[in-house]
């Protein structure tokens, strides 16, 4: 990826240039809980985007996406807004950089990923934070603490492509470390590093190649739900509210919101639980916790899909330790938490049984927990 698009750099704007590059997320546990003010667990992993960039002295931003095989000029004011949607994430996060006082002048870049698109890995995330983390470096010497350039991803989300995101993805996009996943308290912002290295099993994602795409989707939607729930409670997020809080509510609120309500109070007492198991080394309840949150996500929180529940179905029939929807939903991958002797009969399994149910090639992704955004050269 590095070469062609140091070679794609230099042929379209020939001149030097920087080389940055940020990367996709998993997230073991705490879904749709960071809007809710909630936990989450997520780390930075081996895909990424990589962008060669350059200022060109000018006020206009030249950028090229190689995957997309599409090119977009824009100016940097409001009004220039791009048409294309992926555009839309690199002058979002310029927008967002000017909104808060930093600089940003015009630039050349060429971008190229792995991180699969619509697979629930963040791939917009890692767009935006490769390129708030090279802004960063080029017009204002890094003077952006990196929480903020994880605002300013979210920022975009809200602002230029209508998806009311929680920080998580920005957030592990620009924060990820080798080894290590992060506990994030969504509320006070605080993290820690949690060295993830466990003996015994391993961590594989299985892409149902369902297309996911939050802008558009519900996800909005189920925002709304928890707000207006947690409104009712005079609380200023679900983090506060116990079951028997919502039980108290529960006449005066529709049977959806009551749903969504109850996965996501759910949902934050599984984080704790599987941060301490993890402590104890006791992956059993981890893995249980993962098949509680597919199952709150699937029926109550409705953001599954039927091959995503098959995949779950057929890892916990495998003897698969721990399986679910990971990130937004709607689609994407199940994150699986495998014991080593069981992994290649369940990959098989996967193989051979989803085809058969749906006819498409399952992706197999095993997880490698590795460092976020970056400069490389
Ligand atoms: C998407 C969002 F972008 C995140 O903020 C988070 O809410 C996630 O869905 C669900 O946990 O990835």
């Amino acid at each position: 990826m590095k070469n062609t698009l140091i070679s794609l750099f230099q042929s379209r704007f020939g001149k030097d240039f920087r080389l940055y590059a940020s990367s996709g997320r998993i997230n073991l546990i705490g879904e749709h809980t960071d809007y809710n003010g909630g936990f989450v667990f997520p780390g930075a992993i081996d895909k990424v985007i990589m962008a060669a960039i350059s200022p060109n002295g000018s006020d206009r931003v030249r950028v090229q996406s190689v995957d997309l095989n599409d090119y977009c000029e824009f100016g940097l004011r409001e009004e220039d807004i791009p048409q294309q949607q992926w555009a839309r994430y690199v002058f979002g996060v310029c927008r967002e950089v000017q909104k808060r006082g930093f600089a940003v002048g015009g630039f050349d870049a060429v971008f190229a990923g792995d991180v699969p698109l619509g697979a629930g890995l963040s791939s917009s995330a890692t767009l935006e934070s490769c390129f708030a983390f090279a802004v960063n470096d080029l017009f204002n010497d890094n003077k952006i603490e990196k929480f903020e350039l994880a605002r300013i991803g979210q920022s975009t989300e809200h602002n230029y492509c209508g998806v009311k995101c929680g920080i998580m993805d920005q957030f592990a996009s620009i924060h990820g470390k080798k080894g290590c996943l992060m506990r994030l308290d969504c509320r006070s912002m605080e993290f820690e590093y949690f060295p993830f290295d466990p003996k015994g099993y391993r961590l594989v994602l299985v892409n149902s190649k369902v297309k996911h795409e939050l802008v558009g989707s519900p996800y909005n939607k189920r925002r709304e739900s928890c707000e207006r729930v947690a409104s009712l409670l005079g609380m200023e997020t679900l983090r506060d509210a116990e079951m028997a809080d919502l039980e108290g509510v529960k006449d005066k609120i529709s049977e959806e919101d009551y749903m969504r309500a109850r996965y996501v109070i759910g949902e934050k007492q599984r984080v704790l639980d599987v941060c301490e198991a993890l402590e104890r080394g006791d992956y059993e309840t981890v893995g249980q916790r993962m098949y509680q949150t597919h199952w709150g996500m699937s029926k109550d929180y409705e953001v599954s899909c039927e091959e995503l529940d098959f995949l779950a179905r057929l890892a916990e029939r495998c003897g698969v330790t721990g399986s679910r929807i990971m990130g937004g939903g709607f689609g994407g991958c199940t994150i699986n938490l495998v014991k080593d002797e069981l992994y290649d009969a369940f990959i098989g399994a996967v193989k051979k049984e989803f085809p058969a149910q749906y006819n498409v090639e399952p992706e197999i992704i095993p997880v490698v927990i590795s460092d976020g955004a970056r400069r490389i050269e």
